[in-house]
């Protein structure tokens, strides 16, 4: 594994960079990628021992891209387009790992980067216009400048079950499985969480474990991937035309492409018309689009919505031959499809049809306990010898909020975000100057393509700090009131839709005490990025942009 050469830097001699950058997944290769472009020296703290973010760390059975690879793709390279082949439409983790340190070869950015360091604290100070980043391993750090990217779903959350030492067998969490080979082979294994990840792992732990016992607490609907291999020519198809398939991307809903808007109202079809119509979807497949965009309004409109939830519902009855187990899986139906976040699967429901695979209800029978010998719910005792916690994240605000962010004049990332996460744009947070999230929430993130979010929040800051400099300007801040208008705008666009009912991480609701709030943006990627342009280009509108009274002092150590 490629390590960077560091020369480990202390307070006495901190290192000065112009920009500290907090993650190497696939928005902080891009980051430092750009600042090179630009001359600008650049720092890079993370916690993994090498890039890719969060296929770095999510290695578990199944985890796989759910947006089409050649969409999951960076855009800023055309060379690099050209020389990476994606294997299938949608690609497994290592494969993904393999193109992250594919761009960390190609680019060089390993060099500017220390891994296995996390960042404990970030501070700056008013008087010197400096942000000061400390780490678990000792090093100080300073630049005027800092950007997050630390991930929307990188602290995975395990729920605090008593007794999990008692345990006798191994356990997992898939968002931080381990390197070496986990082999479930003759073991009998409990999975809790039926997620997108679960939903992922469960087909594929069924078929090398003795017995699966999957706990679910609530069912999920889930829409076939229809994963396939990826044909040389159905490639360089896309790469022909890619700059096309960009520019569709950003004048979509949630920057990605290839999938109709629908046009008709389930009042245009009769109910025959619409199960002929599911049915087609259903055998096409891929993103979750393809069910949830057959209708129009199936975000907003319940009655909508249902008729498509109850197609869902049909499917499982008839896919899955238990008729009880099938009742298990079929999701509440005061919960709409696509509230939480939709997966996509291979063969997720017929594994229940499979002998060696049990679901159980702990909404009706609770996990208890751990045991030595597994898990303990309200009615049974589960003998297990290997437990997979596929329980989620403290999505969003998580790993922001476990940096111990704050400002010489007393304001803190903890305070600012008390009353839930307020933030401009989800790109920055009034009082924290010179700071800058990527996929912050408030911002599209996790309801469109995350790289090309990243992308597209990487130059906008980028663009921000040449404006900077060429204006003599040192220091931005998001101003209150257009943070507040944001939010605002943001809380009416979410509660005007059906994508808050649902339990889910995107209102926070999975951690226990977190305020509930529908973190991402849901106005849609072309209206933000279209906003952000138009904002840009008229000054930075609701930013307060300003030179700091100290002159910086010069860099006491170049980056190398
Ligand atoms: P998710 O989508 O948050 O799913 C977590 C699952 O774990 C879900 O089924 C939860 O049930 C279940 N869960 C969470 N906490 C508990 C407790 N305390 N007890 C029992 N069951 C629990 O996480 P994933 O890792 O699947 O996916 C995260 C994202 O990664 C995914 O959406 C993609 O964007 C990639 P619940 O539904 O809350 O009842």
């Amino acid at each position: 594994m490629s390590q960077t050469q560091d020369e480990s830097t202390t307070r006495s001699q901190p290192q000065r960079v112009d920009v500290l950058v907090v993650g190497m997944g696939f928005a902080g290769m891009y980051i430092l990628y750009c600042l090179r472009q630009r001359g600008l020296t650049a720092r890079a703290f993370e916690a993994g021992s090498d890039v890719g973010g969060t296929w770095y760390w999510n290695r578990y059975p199944g985890a796989r891209v759910d947006v089409d690879s050649v969409q999951y793709s960076y855009n800023f390279s055309d060379e690099l387009t050209q020389e990476w082949e994606w294997s299938e439409k949608f690609c497994a983790q290592p494969e993904l790992l393999r193109y992250a340190s594919f761009v960390a070869d190609k680019f060089d950015l390993r060099r500017d980067a220390k891994f296995n360091t996390r960042v404990t604290s970030a501070a700056f100070d008013k008087e010197t216009n400096l942000w000061t980043l400390e780490t678990d391993q000792g090093d100080v750090a300073t630049a005027p400048y800092c950007i997050m990217a630390t991930g929307s779903l990188s602290t995975p959350y395990k729920p605090p079950y008593p007794g999990i030492d008692d345990f006798a067998g191994d356990w997992y969490h898939t968002g931080t499985w381990p390197h070496e080979e986990v082999s479930f082979a003759g073991k009998r294994v409990g999975i809790i969480g039926t997620g997108s990840t679960g939903i992922q792992a469960i087909p594929v732990v069924a078929e090398e474990g003795n017995h699966l016992t999957v706990f679910q607490r609530t069912a999920q609907y889930t829409t076939p991937a229809r994963n396939r291999p990826m044909s040389p020519d159905e490639q360089r198809e896309f790469n022909e035309h890619r700059d096309e398939w960009i520019r569709e991307m950003y004048h979509t809903f949630n920057a990605m492409t290839g999938y109709p808007l629908p046009t008709k109202s389930i009042h245009d079809d009769s109910p025959e018309e619409r199960r002929d119509f599911f049915e087609k979807r259903w055998e096409i497949g891929g993103m979750p689009q393809a069910m949830l965009a057959t209708y129009k309004g199936v975000n907003v409109d319940m009655e909508t919505n249902t008729v498509v939830a109850d197609f869902v519902r049909d499917k499982i009855r008839e896919i899955v031959k238990d008729p009880e187990v099938a009742e298990r899986l079929c999701p509440p139906t005061d919960m709409p499809i696509g509230s939480k976040r939709p997966p996509i699967d291979t063969d997720y429901y017929e594994t229940f049809n499979r002998d060696n695979v049990s679901l159980v209800d702990i909404k009706k029978t609770p996990i208890e306990r751990f045991t030595e010998k597994g898990i303990k719910t309200a009615d049974a005792e589960y003998e297990l010898d290997a437990i997979i916690f596929a329980t989620g994240f403290d999505a969003m605000t998580g790993s922001l909020l476990a940096i111990d962010i704050q400002t010489s004049d007393g304001s803190s990332l903890k305070q600012a975000w008390s009353d839930g996460p307020n933030s401009f744009l989800g790109l920055m947070v009034a009082g924290l100057p010179n700071l800058f999230t990527i996929n912050g929430p408030g911002s599209p993130s996790v309801k469109a393509n995350m790289i090309v979010m990243i992308e597209h929040h990487t130059d906008w800051i980028m663009d921000l700090i040449d404006y900077l400099a060429a204006n003599d300007l040192n220091r931005v801040e998001a101003d209150e009131d257009a943070q507040s208008n944001w939010v605002e705008h943001a809380r009416e666009v979410a509660e005007a839709t059906l994508m808050p009912v649902a339990d889910s991480w995107y209102v926070g609701s999975n951690i226990p005490g977190k305020k509930r709030v529908y973190m991402p943006y849901f106005g849609g990627f072309e209206k933000y990025w279209k906003l952000c342009v138009e904002i840009a280009a008229d000054g930075y509108r609701g930013f307060k942009l300003s030179r700091s009274g100290t002159k910086e002092a010069p860099p006491s150590v170049a980056a190398e």
